[in-house]
């Protein structure tokens, strides 16, 4: 019922905006929005891949852009929603919105990937492998997201080994005041709204979100005893102000603040329900920047100083199912980054980048775990570890179609030691035939987390290692982009091969030894094709193939194919349809349902949505989705629930 009168709600305050006064000034948007897409890819600044704002067409990177607000307009909430839209990775999720979530990039593990918020490193340090759990960032405030997979250690440093997730958000805002709400499905609400503008000289720009659903049962529901649904709420707010000193200084200060409770099940499969085991997350981060030009505009420095506060509870008290069974747990985690990066514009053809990062991280844990067996303690004390990068770069335009980017980096791990780090990137533009050619390599490390270097041993034997040294790992990939019927037709073929040694790996005997190694390699075919001036669609294929070394086994939870098409017409400005269809491989997963694990295929399986856009190109829109348009029943994590055939309707309103 709950749900109903939502909807009802949205589609009221959707009618009281279209007969406003707004929706009029509309029209003359539709110019700019259409001259945007005609010039996406090759003419689009990019971020990550130089640490430099730099063209698309100069990165010898295979970088992927994903446009937030034409995901937001359909209605997505979340930034697992928009990366679980890609064929370059696989999202893992163990239950519905606000369940860990997980992403393998290029068939990498989670923890390879370095994720960054505006250029801060959000990894937890308080997670065994230091990983991101990316379930709880809303999209309300993104204005977009870089993906730049292969080893990218000698920009970021540690973690950044099988690539690298950036989420920018918004900093100023073409519009003073946003709104947009939808509701659906699982009892589902999610509003947002901002404010921005310029006050004495400073522009400033506030978002809040708050997002719930009822969910779906955490333990999938197709299994035995699970009936109950598994909620999730989440509340985030954010502020940018950016003061500018003159034309040659600025200050930016940005903050981010998240809140979210998620309803657990104990585990996955059959009778994994529990009705009141939860997850308190908050979340804190703050980051300062100073940017100055000096020497005629030919030094350019950055210094930032930033910190991330992470706080986690767990709360799992006894049960009638449950009746001697209690979990608490508590986790805490901060880290403190500086950096001060010197741009150097030396000439027209090179710009020179190097600078020194200092990061040092905190982390402690308690958790505890009662039942008939006995009583259970894991007890990690606040332990520190602090890091020191230095790193130097060369941006190069050799001539007006051949770019080269060179870096190199040393970072020193108060306990795990030294690891240097390089890149090598090229893009090639053959104008005649419009085709890019670009190759990159470079290597990566991971500095042991926390947990891996300090847990203090058990009962049962060693765990923590204070000894263990950094993960590397080496990639290396090539692509060809080709453009055909002036940007009618884009395709672009890549290949990327990456290899990772000293992977840190739990032995029952002796704790965390640097004892693995794995292998990943495979293909990336996207086409983009505009037929007609009303229809887009995308083809986007993607081949990987993610070996363990050691055991001479397939990666869990890797699908070795993954396939999507989407088709968007637009008939007019006042309306568009966009329908896709993902097919994700089969892939090994393992089955803890008869105590001891057991290794078992999982099926592939098939996904289509729609989504109905009013007026996308106005400053009121309305939009209607159908997710899961089969009701497709599947498993991204063995055991865990994903939600089945949902409806969602909403409007997005900006003046
Ligand atoms: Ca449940
Ligand atoms: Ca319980």
């Amino acid at each position: 019922m709950k749900v109903k009168k939502s909807i009802f709600l949205v589609i009221f305050l959707s009618l009281v905006f279209f007969l406003g006064p707004n929706v009029l000034h509309g029209r003359q948007e539709k110019e700019t929005s259409q001259e945007k897409e005609k010039l996406k890819l090759h003419h689009e600044i990019v971020v990550t891949a130089t640490r430099l704002e730099t063209p698309a067409l100069e990165i010898g990177n295979a970088i992927v852009v994903i446009p937030a607000e034409e995901l937001r307009k359909q209605g997505l909430a979340t930034v697992a929603e928009a990366l679980a839209q890609l064929t370059h990775c696989f999202l893992t999720q163990n239950g519905g919105a606000g369940a860990a979530a997980s992403v393998l990039l290029r068939g990498a593990n989670s923890e390879h990937t370095l994720v960054l918020i505006d250029g801060v490193e959000v990894n937890d340090p308080v997670s065994p492998s230091r990983a991101y759990d990316l379930s709880h960032l809303l999209l309300a405030d993104v204005e977009r997201i870089e993906i730049l997979p292969g080893a990218q250690s000698p920009l970021y440093g540690s973690d950044a080994m099988a690539g690298v997730i950036h989420i920018i958000t918004k900093k100023r805002d073409l519009h003073r005041f946003t709104l947009a709400s939808e509701a659906g499905s699982f009892s589902t609400l999610h509003t947002n709204m901002s404010i921005g503008g310029k006050l004495k000289g400073i522009s400033y720009r506030l978002s809040g979100a708050r997002f719930q659903t009822g969910g779906v049962s955490a333990a999938s529901s197709f299994y035995a005893g699970n009936k109950e649904k598994d909620g999730y709420t989440n509340t985030s707010a954010s502020g940018h102000l950016f003061w500018p000193l003159g034309s040659q200084k600025e200050i930016e200060l940005n903050f981010r603040y998240l809140k979210a409770r998620t309803d657990l099940d104990n585990y996955g499969g059959p009778y994994g329900d529990d009705p009141n085991n939860q997850q308190d997350m908050d979340t804190f981060l703050g980051k300062v920047n100073y940017r100055s030009l000096s020497l005629g505009s030919r030094w350019e420095q950055r210094i930032s100083l930033s910190f991330v506060l992470n706080s986690r509870e767990n709360s799992n008290p006894e049960d009638a199912t449950h009746p001697a069974e209690r979990e608490e747990g508590r986790f805490k985690s901060c880290f403190f980054q500086f950096d001060w990066q010197n741009n150097w514009f030396l000439t027209e053809n090179h710009t020179l980048t190097f600078g020194v990062e200092q990061e040092q991280e905190e982390a402690e844990s308690d958790y505890l775990w009662l039942s008939a067996y006995g009583r259970d303690r894991s007890y990690f004390p606040a332990k520190k570890a602090t890091s020191t990068g230095i790193y130097i770069q060369d941006h190069a335009k050799l001539s007006s179609s051949f770019f080269l980017t060179a870096g190199l980096r040393a970072d020193h791990h108060s306990r795990a030691g030294l690891a240097v780090t390089y890149r090598l990137a090229q893009s090639y533009f053959l104008e005649a035939t419009s085709t890019k050619f670009r190759a990159s390599l470079g290597s990566g490390f991971k500095a042991p987390s926390l947990y891996q270097l300090y847990a203090p041993a058990t009962f049962w034997g060693p765990i923590g290692n204070a000894s263990l040294k950094p993960e590397k790992n080496f990639s290396w990939d090539i692509g060809l982009e080709q453009i055909l019927f002036h940007q009618r037709v884009i395709i672009q073929l890549n290949y990327f091969f990456m290899r990772f040694r000293n992977l840190i790996q739990f032995d029952y005997a002796s704790g965390y030894q640097n004892v693995g190694r794995a292998e990943t390699w495979g293909w990336q075919l996207e086409a983009y094709m505009k037929p007609f001036s009303f229809v887009r669609t995308n083809l986007n294929f993607g081949w990987v193939k993610a070996r363990d070394l050691t055991h001479q086994t397939p990666l869990l939870r890797r699908p070795d194919f993954q396939a999507k098409a989407e088709f968007e017409i637009k008939f007019s400005p006042s309306w568009k349809l966009l329908f896709s269809v993902t097919r994700v491989g089969e892939r090994e997963d393992i089955d803890y349902s008869n105590w001891i694990g057991v290794r078992v295929k999982m099926p592939g399986f098939t996904l289509a949505r729609a989504a109905l856009i009013l007026w996308p190109e106005n400053k009121f829109s309305f939009h209607l989705r159908l997710e899961n348009l089969t009701n497709c029943r599947y498993e991204l994590v063995k055991g865990y629930g994903t939600p089945g055939f949902s409806v969602y309707t909403g409007f997005a309103f900006s003046f």
